[in-house]
């Protein structure tokens, strides 16, 4: 599986089959999501890249330091090289049938949020109380704690200096397709795809960093 922070600008491979989410994500959303929705992300901070002179340069590094580029190209940046990151990492958190027990994350969410359920409940209800297009995530935050936080559009913790373990796109291109108006049903149906073993991989690495 590709690595965030050696991605490119281009569209990276899905790590899966664009049906292999069914019934929970169906596989039309998932063919669109990513060979439209993604790679439009992707091309557009390319021709920003060019446009500015940033070809070279990783995409997570540029949404890392968005705050040192000039003015202009900022606004790009956020914009298309956020969705081009967010997605790239959102793919690999999701998979089905991986459980949740015995990882390392899972005593740390415990820790945190009390249980495990509880923790599902808490981030359920950032997701269920986001207004308009966004992202909900579980972040290992500058102090090294566990958060919970939200991002409007495809605004990126990486820009604050939060590594994400964990995301739930909530634009509506991520489920009208199947659920339609029903955004808590894909949200709460959601749980059933994360993949648990790239998070823990996430959290370990980012307490390690
Ligand atoms: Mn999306």
């Amino acid at each position: 599986m590709y690595k965030i922070e050696e991605l490119g600008f281009e569209l990276p491979e899905l790590p899966f089959a664009y049906n292999a989410l069914e019934p929970y994500m169906d596989e039309e959303t998932m063919k669109i999501h990513h060979s439209k929705h993604h790679k439009a992300y992707a091309d557009k901070l390319k021709g920003v890249a060019e446009k500015n002179g940033f070809s070279s340069q990783k995409p997570l590094d540029l949404i890392k330091n968005i705050n040192s580029l000039p003015k202009e190209a900022q606004k790009g940046v956020r914009n298309f090289g956020g969705g081009h990151i967010n997605h790239s990492f959102f793919w690999t958190v999701l998979k089905k049938g991986i459980s949740h027990d015995n990882l390392e994350v899972i005593r740390a969410i415990e820790k945190k949020f009390e249980s495990y359920e509880k923790f599902v409940e808490q981030f359920t209800n950032a997701s269920n109380t986001f207004f308009g297009s966004g992202w909900t995530w579980l972040v290992v935050n500058a102090n090294k704690e566990l958060e919970i936080i939200n991002t409007a559009n495809q605004d990126s913790p990486y820009s604050n200096n939060q590594k994400p373990i964990l995301c739930l796109d909530l634009w509506e291109h991520a489920y009208y397709i199947l659920y339609k108006w029903n955004r808590a049903e894909y949200v709460k149906n959601w749980w059933n795809i994360v993949n648990w073993e790239k998070v823990n991989e996430y959290y370990l690495e980012a307490m390690r960093e």
